[in-house]
This record gives structure tokens, sequence and C-alpha cells, in this order.
């Protein structure tokens, strides 16, 4: 064992699976953002609530910093150990516990993968329709730690949607067990809520309970090509006037040449500007027609150049790699990333400003742009160029979101959509809640871990 203190914690937990080696360490300690340098003190894998509950026990009597960990498919930093902190996984812990028909409400551990979960709930014929790209690896726990979005939040809404209650492990160890499924509670705080998108700094999430729901009617697959960013919201809008849509996305020339070199494949001829994938509902005639209708009205506007509908879902398939094989197909470049958002009308304005900033800031760069256009989700990646080092790279690309941000807090934006503060985005929390608001966030934080010790440096410092 290579840490005495860790002596303490096998003798009170025999039965506790500890990693210690390098690359174990190495693995545990970081997350997607690959930006900084893993050194946790060890990585502790529960097998029970009860073993999450003495864990923490015992890292709060000796003050060891603790951060919780799911399938590390972050973008924020949420999820790094990078100061020596206790990695709590929660991997091993990855079983549905519970079904019941009658309040369509299943309750898993929190290290499930996100598609266990899908497939779970397709075991009874009804849906958790939360989903995004990285599902097979990410965890529920993570999903709820984040609030994460996706490419079905036009229809669904956030994670936060669809949590009916969560079993919490305190900085202490005690155990919370908050809203246990119920549709109507006004009993004073929502503590539930408060956990969704608390980034592991308030408790450690081990069970949810989770809402399903029908399955959608049967789909189609658009995929779009436009001649300018300035249409963009124009074809949203057309689109969902006539149609009852499940998604609806948009990325440009510089992303599709990524993915389709990653294995994606174009279905057009020609390389067009801007593209769109929206999944819609199409179950009949009727729906049909409404889609062509929107495409034919687009068309005959200007503001699509072409389009193809899926005719399979295997051709379905296809047309969503184009739109999720980014992340994977830009992630050599170890890309710079932004995630931000404004209200969806505010779109337009916000696209030209972002525009003009962007383009002028990073004319050496290459800035992927992509996005969940219609929740007013706007994601830019800028590459770095190969021979530039990561830090020169990171420091001009903070200048740029300085600026972004200031833009942001005119158009009372979010810098952070989906994917958390963490660490990437805590310089820049000001930008979007207020000083009064963060000091709250920072009594909170001290009333419910009054130690610092879960998750500490993450989304502010407290
Ligand atoms: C997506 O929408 C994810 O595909 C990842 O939120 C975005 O890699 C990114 O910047
Ligand atoms: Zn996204």
């Amino acid at each position: 064992m290579s840490d005495p203190r860790l002596a303490s914690l096998s003798a009170a937990l025999p039965d506790l699976r500890l990693k210690t080696e390098a690359a174990e360490l190495e693995f545990y300690g970081r997350d997607w953002t690959r930006r900084w340098t893993p050194a946790p003190l060890a990585i502790a894998l529960p097998g029970t609530l009860a073993e999450v509950q003495a864990v923490m026990a015992w890292a709060h009597a000796n003050d060891i910093a603790v951060v919780p960990s799911g399938g590390r498919t972050g973008l924020s930093g949420g999820a790094v150990a990078a100061r020596g902190e206790l990695v709590l996984s929660l991997e091993r812990m990855n079983k549905v516990i519970d079904f019941d028909r009658v309040d369509r409400l299943m309750t898993v551990q929190a290290g499930m993968a996100l598609e266990a979960v899908h497939n779970a709930a397709a075991e009874h014929g009804l849906i958790y329709p939360v989903d995004f790209a990285a599902r097979g690896s990410c965890s529920i726990g993570g999903n709820i730690a984040t609030n994460a979005g996706g490419i079905r939040v036009i229809r669904y809404g956030n994670t936060r949607e669809w949590i009916a209650g969560l079993t919490v492990v305190t900085a202490s160890g005690e155990l919370l067990q908050l809203n246990r499924g119920l549709v109507k509670n006004s009993s004073g705080y929502d503590l539930r809520q408060l956990m969704i998108a608390s980034e592991g700094t308030l408790g450690v999430i081990v069970e949810a309970t989770l809402k399903l729901t029908d399955p959608p009617p049967p789909t189609n697959v658009m995929l779009l090509a436009l001649p300018s960013f300035d249409v963009l919201m124009e074809v949203f809008a057309a689109f969902r006037e006539r149609l009852q849509l499940e998604a609806f996305e948009f990325f440009t020339d510089l992303a599709i040449k990524h993915t389709t070199a990653h294995g994606a494949v174009n279905p057009f001829a020609e390389v067009y500007p801007y593209y769109v994938v929206t999944e819609y509902a199409a179950g009949d005639e009727v729906a049909e027609a409404a889609a062509m209708a929107a495409f034919e009205f687009c068309a005959e506007q200007g503001w699509v150049l072409d389009g193809v509908i899926s005719a399979s879902v295997e051709q379905a398939q296809q047309i969503w790699r184009l739109r999720e094989g980014i992340t994977e197909a830009v992630a050599r470049y170890t890309p710079y990333k932004n995630d931000v958002a404004v209200r969806i009308s505010r779109m337009p304005a916000f696209l030209a400003r972002c525009q003009e900033l962007i383009g002028g800031a990073y004319p050496h760069f290459e800035v992927v742009w992509f996005g969940h256009i219609g929740d007013g989700n706007l994601h830019i990646n800028v590459l770095k160029p190969e021979g530039m080092g990561q830090d020169e790279f990171v420091a001009q690309c903070e200048q740029v979101t300085k600026l972004l941000a200031q833009v942001l807090t005119e158009f009372d934006g979010s810098i952070s959509a989906e994917h958390g503060i963490g660490l990437v985005k805590k310089a820049y929390l000001g930008s979007t809640r207020g000083a009064v608001e963060i000091a709250m966030m920072q009594a909170v934080k001290r009333a419910l871990d009054p130690k610092g010790l879960l998750n500490p440096g993450k989304v502010f410092d407290a």
C-alpha cells in the first residue's frame, strides 16, 4: 500500500477494493479533458451502499478529499483528481435495483452506463429518453451530477426532468433519501434538485430513481445542407412548426470533414457549408407529408440546398454518425471547448456575435462549430495546431473565452450549457451567475460539506 494513510482504510474495510498502481491512478484520475496530470491518492471501488458510507466516513475523519467518479467522459475537468484526492469510483455499482410498472419508475445504481439504462428500460417497453454520444461509457450518476443534456433535450428536457428520487451519501457518510419517487412533494426545499448539476461537490449520488416514458412513434432522420449560418433558425422554425421534433442538431463543413475522415459517410456528393440533422415523428402519411412540406418550403426560400431522408434504421444511424462522431473525430487535436447557451430566441444575434468574435480571434486556428441549436446550445471546438504547445494554445484560447464570457453576460447566457463548470470554466462562472448567487452557492457548499472535502476546487473555490 503506497500511502500510509490507506492502511487505516483497509483495516476498517478489509473487503473494499482499492487500486494504487500507477497506471490505475492515471486511468481513474482523468476525464476526457486530458488537461491535468492525474495524481490521486488511490482509487476506492465500493460494491455496496454501506461501503460508500464507510469510505466517506473514513475520508471525513481523516480529512481526505474525495472525487466521486463515474464514466469520466466529462469535458470540464469535474472528475479530475490531480491533487492527491481519493477517487471514489461507482463503476462496480451498476445494477438495476427496482422497476415499478404502475409508477413507471426504475431505480438504478449510479455506476450504470447510460446505454445499459436505455436497454433496461426497453426490457419493460419504455424509454429513459436522455441520450447522447457518450451513452456507452458515461454513467447515470455522472449524468445526474452534471444535469447532462444531449441530442433529445428539445423533446424531453435535461436529465433534471427525469429524476424522481436520489440516494446520496453525504460528505460525512450519512445517508439521504431524496424525494423517494414522489410525483408531488411540496414539503420544503428540494435537495434532490440541489444535488443535480452539483458536480459531486455536495454529496455522492449512489442510486437514482428514474422516470420512464412511452417510446416515441417511429421516426425518420433527415440530413439537410444549408448555405449559411443566417438561415439556420429559419429552418428550425419551419421544421418545428410542421413536425414533432425529436432532435435538431447542426454542424459545419469542417465538422463533416473530420467525421468522414473518421469513418462516417457523407451521403451528398458535394460539400456544403452547414448541415442539420433532424429526427422527427414519422409514423404515418400525414407526418411524412409534413416533413416533405417543411423541406420544400425551406428549399423554395433558398434556406436548404439539399436533403436526404433515412430509408432504414442503418441509414438513420449513418446520418447520426456525422453529428455524434464529432467529439471523437476531433479528439486527437486536443480541442479547446466552449459549450455555451442563450435563450433560443436570441440565438441568431448571438451566433452572429460569436462568429464575428471567434472568426476574428482565431484566423490561424481551425474552429469546429456544432450543437443543439434547437436548445440554444452551441459547441465551439478550437483545434490545437500541430506543433503548438498545449499551454500556449490554452492561454490563447482563454483570452478569447474571456471575451466570449462578456458576450454571454450581455446575452444573459450560460458559459456551460451541459458539460458543467468543473475546473475548465471555473474562472468564468461569474459571467453566468451573479456575485450574490455565487456567495449563496458557496454557503450551501459549506453547509453540506463543512470540511470542503467533496470534489474540492470544482465549480468554485469554497
Ligand atoms: C455533443 O453534443 C457533446 O456532442 C460534446 O456535448 C460536445 O465535444 C463537444 O464539444
Ligand atoms: Zn452537446
